[in-house]
């Protein structure tokens, strides 16, 4: 134990789970508050879960984060540090913080590992440095760690909304059918190109990107009616279409970026051909070459056999929000 850490400041843990979204977040409005371009749906998944456990410690000199037992330097733990000082910025603390992490997704794969990740954080921070714990707090503090975290706050189905501002940009849920994902993991690797920086390209060069902004928030009020409505025909077309409309966006940077790979596309063509033999399923994918596939219930294990040849194949269902697995005292 080093320096002066104040007895009993056992920290705080919390657990969370990555998201896919269904009507995407790609660009923002700002980027200092992580306001979105336009509003966004995604399902909270019941895998993948992302747990963290952080630990104020006032005599530390600086913060140290470690995932998956490696000490993380660089980027990463700027962006952990950046994050810790906003939160410090909102307590009555100004203790440096032990974070501990562990992914069990595989990080950078397009698998969505900075939403779990930043959900989880915000919320141990939040219990660790007294911060309000309810879950639109929770959700706008995630928001400034990575975008799609606000999300991962909420289970199921969750909307984020574009909001005019800070206090109005959060995710909450919205009533859906149950539906399950299959996840089709082609690649493994780490992304080529950030989503950070892929949507800064695309907001900057893209001459759709305009476009893509204004059709995205009339997308998104037919998504949300498709689930109040249940209609989960309509929510599959949505959610195929407006993936195929972000990666239409994203190749038309300058230069271009292309996250899908042949075996991606290979799944999106599987997918259609389910549907011609009448099995309802419809392909999403986010910045990376995995494909994640939604269906009814009663369908995702044919689904899933019939996509076991190109990659890894798990199905998952909808997932909790973040919740604290455990609390210490505060510093
Ligand atoms: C989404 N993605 O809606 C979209 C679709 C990836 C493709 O949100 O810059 O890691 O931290 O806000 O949240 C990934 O972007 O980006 C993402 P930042 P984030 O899920």
């Amino acid at each position: 134990m080093t320096g002066t850490r104040a007895a009993g400041s056992s920290g705080a843990t919390a657990r969370a789970f990555p998201n896919i979204a269904l009507v995407k977040y790609w660009g923002k409005r700002d980027e200092e508050l992580m306001l979105p371009a336009a509003g966004s749906l995604s399902l909270t998944l019941d895998a993948f879960p992302t747990t963290t456990t952080v630990t104020p410690d006032a005599g530390a000199p600086a913060d140290v984060f470690e995932l998956n037992g490696e000490p993380q330097r660089g980027e990463q733990l700027r962006r952990v540090t950046r994050f810790l000082d906003l939160v410090r910025s909102r307590s009555a603390s100004r203790a440096r913080a032990r974070v501990v992490s562990h992914n069990e997704a595989p990080t950078g794969a397009g698998l969505a590992s900075s939403a779990s990740g930043f959900a989880a954080l915000a919320t141990a921070a939040s219990a660790a440095y007294g911060l309000p714990q309810d879950p639109a707090s929770l959700s706008r503090l995630a928001r400034r760690g990575s975008g799609s975290a606000a999300r991962s706050i909420i289970p199921g189905v969750a909307v984020w909304h574009a909001g005019d501002g800070d206090e109005t940009s959060f995710a909450e849920p919205a009533p859906a059918p149950e539906m399950r994902m299959v996840i089709v993991t082609v690649d493994e690797g780490r992304k080529a190109v950030s989503s950070r920086e892929a949507m800064r390209r695309t907001a900057l060069t893209s001459p759709f990107y305009g476009a893509w902004v204004t059709s995205t928030a009339i997308t998104l009020d037919a998504m949300l009616e498709a689930c109040r409505d249940g209609d989960f025909t309509r929510i599959g077309r949505i959610t195929e279409s407006h993936a195929l409309r972000m990666h239409a966006v994203i190749q038309s940077a300058d230069p271009p970026i292309r996250y899908l790979s042949p075996t991606s596309v290979a799944v999106f063509d599987a997918v259609a051909a389910l549907r011609e033999r009448g099995v309802e399923a419809y392909a999403t994918a986010d910045a990376g070459p995995n494909v994640c596939v939604i269906a009814r219930p009663a369908d995702a294990e044919a689904v899933a056999g019939a996509l076991a040849g190109f990659g890894r194949v798990r199905v998952v269902g909808a997932g909790a929000g973040a919740e604290l697995v455990s609390e210490g005292a505060r510093p």
